[in-house]
């Protein structure tokens, strides 16, 4: 069957801005309390969706999440109120009390689909329906709120509550931290062609009840099995490997920060994986009789760890592009900044391995919370038939892109510090903005 990559990306929310509130993540450390510019933000997600559009590719996106909407949610375990939230006497009641608490409820986060859901096509599930299962995201106060809503938009995209769905959508697990899952930003599909049975590899930073020192190690062994299980992939087809506690303590929070890999082709970092021969066997045997892998380690005397994670080179996305038989790295413009890192990107072109081509993308508004090209889309194969029972409001050209720059230009703000939360007209003005937004997209407000 033939089927192709659709990026979803995450549409920037009108409330984006640096909280300081990811553990292990030193991008979001370090610019904790900067003024942030969700109107250039989002200009910039949708100046990266329209590259896509134009080099060929079909380039989907999910609406932003209704903000502070949950905050009333998560202020009642507080205040032990049961009271419907209104601004005007909520909000600088929170400002006094708990203002971080007033951050986690404003937070943009879910802007990054990649840690929206982990996706299984059809290809390779035993039923041979698409199967998404929506993460949890345990590990952070500010993410663990996005799951039920990241599931009604799932549903609503995919139409998976019809009885003709092309998909099912799983809810997430249970939120636990030995459950912990991240989504595809900790997951690589690997095939001959997208249409082809492929391999699918989940990578995990530690097993349930193992405690660790250092920075959080957020996917379990036992969640990415859930998930396997969940979506009857077959086992033989399917590999498990360990991300290493290197990685994680010099800031790759997530196996995204440190390799991408599509097609045949895995490109990752020389601390990418506990045991780098071992995870290489296991995908060569799993990927026997569907395609020869090619990987490609990057050293680290070539690139620093400590630059692969402040340039994101692997947060890239990589992508076979129309009418070219090499992939093309579509990398953060940190990444040509960066001397090692653009070093190794010219040599990788002038040589003759499977990647041909570097493009760079400006995304530095959600770079600066730790969140590069890859992390801000979801990648969904669909065949023709399920690209036609998606949701078109979210399929995207040219003209739609205008039509979300133009409602992004009209109601986000261009100067946001996590000061102006205090005030009561900016959660009514937030909420605005994503009613405009989800109207544009033609989906439900979900408010
Ligand atoms: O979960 N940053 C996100 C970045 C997610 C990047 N995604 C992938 N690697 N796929 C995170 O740490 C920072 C928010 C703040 O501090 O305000 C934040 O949530």
């Amino acid at each position: 069957m033939s089927a192709f990559e659709v990026n979803f990306d995450g549409l920037i929310g009108p409330t984006h801005n640096y909280g300081g509130l990811s553990d292990g993540n030193l991008a979001s450390a370090n610019n904790s309390g900067e003024v942030s510019n969700p109107r250039e933000a989002a200009l910039q997600g949708l100046e990266k969706m329209r590259m896509m559009v134009r080099f060929g590719l079909v380039q989907g996106v999910f609406p932003p999440q209704p903000r502070p909407d949950d905050w009333t949610y998560i202020d009642t375990r507080m205040t032990g109120e049961h009271t419907a939230f209104d601004a005007a006497r909520d909000i600088p009641r929170a400002a006094r009390t708990d203002p971080r608490l007033l951050k986690v409820a404003y937070s943009a986060s879910a802007m990054w689909a990649a840690n929206a859901a982990t996706v299984s096509p059809s290809a390779d599930t035993l039923d041979g329906e698409l199967k998404l299962t929506a993460a949890n995201l345990a590990s952070m106060l500010h993410r663990s709120f996005e799951h039920p809503t990241t599931t009604e938009v799932l549903r609503q995209i995919f139409k998976a509550t019809t009885t003709v769905s092309a998909a099912r959508v799983f809810p997430a697990l249970h939120s636990h931290p030995d459950f912990g899952d991240e989504g595809a930003a900790n997951h690589v599909r690997l095939c001959a062609d997208h249409g082809g049975e492929g391999v699918e590899l989940f990578v995990y930073g530690r097993t349930a009840g193992e405690s660790t020192a250092g920075f959080p190690a957020r996917q379990t062994l036992e969640a990415s099995q859930a998930i396997a299980r969940a979506h009857g992939l077959r086992p033989e087809r399917t590999v498990f490997a360990r991300q290493s506690r290197k990685a994680i303590d010099a800031g790759a929070f997530h196996n995204d920060v440190v390799c991408v890999g599509t097609l045949d082709t895995l490109f990752f970092h020389e601390f990418a994986f506990e045991d780098t021969p071992g995870t290489l066997d296991a995908l060569r045997r799993a990927g026997n009789g569907l395609f020869a892998l090619k990987s490609i380690m990057v050293p680290a005397a070539d690139v620093p760890l400590a630059d692969a994670v402040s340039s994101y080179l692997f947060n890239s996305q990589l992508l076979q592009m129309p009418g070219e038989d090499r992939l093309v790295l579509f990398a953060p413009t940190e990444t040509r900044d960066t001397a090692s890192t653009a070093r190794y990107c010219e040599a990788l072109v002038a040589g003759n391995g499977p990647i041909g081509r570097v493009e760079f993308v400006d995304v530095r508004q959600s770079m600066r919370n730790g969140g590069g090209p890859a992390c801000l889309r979801l990648r969904v194969v669909l065949t023709d038939a399920e690209l036609a029972s998606v949701h078109q409001g979210v399929i995207l050209d040219e003209l739609k892109i205008d039509r979300l720059q133009d409602v992004v230009r009209l109601t986000y703000r261009d100067t946001l510090t996590p000061a102006d939360f205090a005030d009561p007209d900016f959660a009514v003005e937030a909420l605005e903005a994503y009613e405009a937004i989800v109207a544009a997209l033609d989906l439900p407000s979900l408010a």
